[in-house]
């Protein structure tokens, strides 16, 4: 049915909110049978940028310049002759290269991020899977689990975590930060207030959040939310 024109997504000099009938597909160089919707990129001010690719079967993508972090949300990849299915992932270090692959179809999130490099030259490529991370209480609360995708090594400039809030679990504050987060929502729903703004968002919509946007997320429904998270980490704040 025609919307007459409304959506969800909304775009601000901060943040934007980016809801699935807004999203444009376009291929980027290096793909074969596989296209991109670009959620975060350096056109909005993000300083990396964040996609998800869609492979038809038999369908590849490059890991360019950049350190690659890719997670899966469907079907399966093959990283480097290793298949991943939903929830595992691989980190690629900077100007490394890798065989992405995938033989059957499938759907991954993409992180592309400039190294800003501290000591990193010894980073190796490493593969992982979510659901045998042990989670952590955020703040002590049992209702909100953060698990950490990329080891805690200063190594690396950027961290992936998942956060899950039962039903009813909220953010504890309003968090205002020097970092940037971009977000794909997983499963389940809530509030997100950005900046003034109070959003409802659900599994599959995307959030690019600038430095200092005002945040917070309360969790609804009778699931579960979980969304997938990147943030500039580890590294001083002149260093860019
Ligand atoms: O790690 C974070 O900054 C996280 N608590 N932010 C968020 O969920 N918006
Ligand atoms: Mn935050």
């Amino acid at each position: 049915m025609h919307n007459l024109g409304h959506t969800r997504s909304s775009s601000q000099r901060d943040h934007f909110l980016l809801t699935p009938d807004t999203f444009v597909r376009a291929p980027l160089p290096g793909m074969t049978n596989a296209t991109a919707i670009v959620h975060a990129a350096p056109a909005h001010g993000a300083a990396f940028t964040e996609y998800t690719v869609e492979f038809e079967p038999g369908g590849t993508m490059q890991a360019g310049a950049a350190q690659t972090f890719l997670y899966v949300l469907d079907g399966s990849v093959n990283v480097n002759g290793q298949t991943l299915s939903p929830a595992q992932y691989a980190y690629i270090p900077a100007n490394r290269g890798a065989r992405i692959l995938s033989e059957s179809g499938g759907r991954a999130v993409v992180i592309e991020k400039p190294l800003l490099d501290l000591n990193s030259s010894t980073l190796e490529p490493f593969t992982g899977d979510e659901r045998t991370l042990a989670p952590r209480p955020l703040g002590g609360d049992e209702a909100l689990e953060v698990r950490t995708l990329i080891p805690p090594d200063f190594a690396f400039d950027f961290a992936v975590n998942t956060m899950t809030f039962l039903p009813g679990a909220t953010l504890p504050m309003v968090e205002i930060h020097v970092m940037e987060h971009g977000l794909l929502m997983v499963e389940g729903g809530g509030i997100y207030r950005l900046n003034d703004h109070w959003y409802p968002v659900t599994a599959g919509d995307f959030i690019w959040m600038g430095p200092y946007c005002p945040q917070w997320f309360g969790a609804l429904g009778k699931k579960p939310a979980k969304y997938l998270l990147y943030k500039d980490w580890n590294r001083h704040p002149l260093h860019r």
